[in-house]
C-alpha cells in the first residue's frame, strides 16, 4: 500500500475539467500548493476520444490526476438527456483512468457524486450502502456512469496496486456554477431566478416540485480543499463521503437565497416538475475521522454565490 501523507510538493498535477465549477475551485485551491498544474482545454484535448486521450498523456506526463470532467446537470437535464449522460461519462471515465494508468499517474483522485446511492438508503447515507438498492430514476443514468467510474478506480487499486481514490461529494454550489435555468441544480436556478423576480419587480418565485426534498450542499471551494486534503492523506478502495452536515428542505433554501438576493416575494411550487429523491444526506463519519471538516456556512455560501453570478453574468445576461 503506498505510503501517507502522499508528497504533492514539486507535482505535475492535471486537473480534467478545469473549465467546470468543481475544475475551477480546484485550480484556485491549487494555486497554494507547490505544484505544477497541468490543464487542457476541450480544444486541444477531447476527454471521448480514446487515442487523443493516451496522446496527451504520454506527451504532457502527469504524476498527479484530478478527475473533474463530467457532463453534469440538474434533475430536469439529467432525465431530458439520458444517453448523453451515460455515455460521455463513461467515455471521459475510461479514457482518462485507463490513459493514467499506462501514463505511470502515481496518484489518481475520481469525483463520485452522492447520487449514486440507492434512492432509499437508509440515511446518513454511509458509503456501504453503494448498489444495495435501486437508483432514483431521474439520474439513474449519471449514477450508472459515476458508479462505473469508482469501480474501475477500485479495480485498478486491485488488479494493478495503482493508488487511485474516489470521492463521492454532495450536492455542490458556488462560484463558477451553470446558470442556465434549465439545465443547472438547485442553488444556481433559484439564485438566478429570484434575482430576476427581484429586477421585474415580480411577486412569486417559481420552484420546482414540492419542496419538501431534503438536500446537503457543499461551497465548491470546500469540496476543493478536501480533495486537495484527500490526495495528501487518502489511499483506500472506499469511494469517500465528502458532505458538509449542512441540510436544507429546498423549500428553506427558496427562502434563504430570497433573503440572500434581497427578494421579497412568495414561494410558489409547481408539484408538475420532479422532486427526485427525498433525501441523501452522506454519513461522513470516516472523513471526520481523517481530521477533515467543511469550512463555509451555508448562508455565507449562498452569499458568495450570489456575487459569483452577478460577476459571471454580468456581460452576458442571457448565459
Ligand atoms: O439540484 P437538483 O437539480 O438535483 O434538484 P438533485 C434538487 C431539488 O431542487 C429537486 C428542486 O427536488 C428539484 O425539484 N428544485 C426546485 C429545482 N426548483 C428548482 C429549479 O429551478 N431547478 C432545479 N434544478 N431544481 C441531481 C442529479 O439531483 O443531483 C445529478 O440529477 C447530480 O445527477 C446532482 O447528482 C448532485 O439533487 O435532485
Amino acid at each position: 500500500m503506498p505510503r501517507l501523507p502522499f508528497p504533492l510538493e514539486g507535482k505535475r498535477v492535471f486537473v480534467a475539467g478545469h473549465r467546470g465549477m468543481v475544475g475551477k475551485a480546484l485550480l484556485r485551491r491549487l494555486a497554494r500548493e507547490p505544484v505544477e498544474l497541468l490543464t487542457a482545454g476541450r480544444e486541444e484535448l477531447d476527454l471521448t476520444r480514446q487515442a487523443e486521450v493516451e496522446a496527451w498523456f504520454a506527451h504532457n506526463r502527469p504524476q498527479v490526476v484530478i478527475l473533474a470532467a463530467a457532463k453534469v446537470g440538474g434533475i430536469l437535464a439529467n432525465a431530458t438527456y439520458p444517453v448523453d449522460f451515460l455515455e460521455q461519462n463513461l467515455l471521459i471515465e475510461v479514457n482518462t483512468i485507463r490513459a493514467a494508468f499506462l501514463a505511470g499517474v502515481e496518484k489518481l483522485l475520481f469525483l463520485g457524486s452522492s447520487c449514486i446511492y440507492p434512492k432509499f438508503a437508509p440515511q446518513p447515507i454511509r458509503e456501504e450502502a453503494l448498489l444495495t438498492g435501486p437508483l432514483e430514476p431521474t439520474n439513474q443514468w449519471y449514477a450508472i456512469a459515476k458508479i462505473a467510474g469508482l469501480e474501475l478506480c477500485a479495480a485498478y487499486r486491485r488488479q494493478h496496486g495503482a493508488d487511485f481514490v474516489s470521492v463521492m461529494p454532495t450536492n455542490l454550489y458556488g462560484p463558477g456554477d451553470n446558470w442556465d435555468p434549465l439545465s443547472s441544480h438547485v442553488v444556481a436556478a433559484l439564485i438566478r431566478k429570484a434575482h430576476e423576480a427581484k429586477e421585474r419587480g415580480e411577486r412569486a418565485l417559481e420552484v420546482w416540485g414540492t419542496g419538501t426534498p431534503l438536500r446537503e450542499f457543499l461551497f465548491v471551494d470546500d469540496l476543493a480543499d478536501a480533495c486537495v486534503f484527500l490526495l495528501r492523506h487518502y489511499s483506500e478502495e472506499v469511494a469517500l463521503n465528502v458532505g458538509s452536515g449542512q441540510e436544507v428542505s429546498i423549500a428553506e433554501l427558496a427562502r434563504l437565497v430570497c433573503a440572500v438576493v434581497g427578494f421579497e416575494g412568495e414561494l410558489r411550487f409547481d408539484p408538475s416538475k420532479p422532486d427526485g429523491t427525498p433525501r441523501k444526506r452522506l454519513d461522513t463519519s470516516r472523513l471526520d475521522a481523517l481530521g477533515w471538516r467543511a469550512a463555509t456556512p451555508l448562508r455565507e455560501g449562498l452569499a458568495r454565490a450570489y456575487a459569483a453570478f452577478l460577476e459571471e453574468t454580468r456581460d452576458r445576461p442571457s448565459l
